[in-house]
């Protein structure tokens, strides 16, 4: 391994995006290139249908996307609700390092990025649209738990955000999140993976956390910045993961029954941990090094 650097991926799709990650850290490369590598790889995965283009629209049949990407020193980027620009989470590290702000949102984020010299084209794909036109017989809103397993396109339920995080041989810790959110979602809804504290948070001096779930319940918990500041208190990321799950669950005992709510930590260190409300919740690893280069682990529960 170079240096104790590793990358850590929510989901199956993580041993991919880990992969795409691990050649830049495995070059010396920052975290913060790192898991933009990732994230990217991600948006542009054709078979899957909630991240970036391929992505399963929200209720009235558009396609917006959520990202947010964010460094070990609290410099943080984010766009949500963007349509039609393929990388959303590069767009969100430009707003990061070209902007005074930290999140843009909708056409102007859309504004944003062209100006950037992001191309607009349209993400929707035929599968994803044919989806959309079967759940209308029902349009019955019910995320259901790990439906990011399915991964086939035109999937009827589906949700699902990459959160990926990274360990630099420098010692640096970056992260990023990215998703088109939940299927069939109201117009305009957004979801913790584009909020700082929420779908993803990162601290130099501790670790850094990353959720997938549904989104709602991230944000009311300020939910990585909670896994973040537990592990500042001196758990390990699956303890500081496994009791911010218990926090959620305390919250709201009913809804909890229903739905997923996955976090995934990495510490200053290299000590990785998850933890998820129901099981099914797995995630990938990489450190280059000897062995199964990448391991899928289940998450406890
Ligand atoms: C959201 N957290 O928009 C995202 C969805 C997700 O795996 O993570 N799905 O609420």
């Amino acid at each position: 391994a170079v240096g104790g650097a590793r990358v850590v991926s929510t989901w199956d799709f993580g041993v991919g995006a880990n992969a795409a990650a691990w050649r830049v850290l495995g070059a010396g490369g920052s975290a913060l290139d790192a898991v933009e590598a990732g994230a990217r790889w991600a948006e542009s995965d054709l078979c899957n249908p909630t991240v970036g283009r391929c992505g399963n629209p929200d209720r009235d049949g558009v396609l917006t996307l959520d990202a947010s990407i964010m460094d070990g020193d609290g410099r943080c980027g984010a766009v949500a609700a963007l349509e039609d620009i393929a990388h959303p989470v590069s767009v969100a590290r430009a707003v990061m390092e070209k902007t005074p702000h930290v999140m843009l949102v909708g056409a102007g984020a859309q504004q944003f990025a062209v100006a950037q010299g992001f191309e607009k084209t349209p993400l929707l794909t035929d599968e994803a649209r044919q989806a959309w036109r079967e759940w209308l017989e029902t349009s019955e809103y019910n995320p259901q738990i790990n439906a990011e397993r399915m991964q086939r396109p035109g999937d009827k339920s589906n949700h699902d955000t990459l959160g990926i995080l990274a360990l630099d041989a420098g010692g640096k810790l970056a992260g990023a999140c990215t998703t088109s959110g939940m299927a069939w979602k109201m117009h305009g809804r957004v979801g913790d993976s584009p909020i700082v504290g929420a779908g993803l948070y990162v601290d130099n001096e501790v670790g850094a956390a990353t959720a997938s779930g549904v989104g709602e319940e991230m944000i009311r918990n300020a939910a990585s910045f909670l896994v973040v500041e537990l592990m500042r208190q001196g758990r390990s990321p699956a303890d500081a993961c496994r009791e911010a799950i218990e926090r959620v669950l305390r919250k709201r005992p009913e809804a909890s029954r229903q739905l997923q709510v996955c976090f995934l930590a990495l510490s200053r260190d290299g000590e990785v941990g998850a933890f998820a409300l129901h099981e099914g919740f797995v995630y990938a690893v990489h450190d280059g090094g000897a062995g199964p280069h990448d391991r899928l682990r289940d998450a406890g529960s």
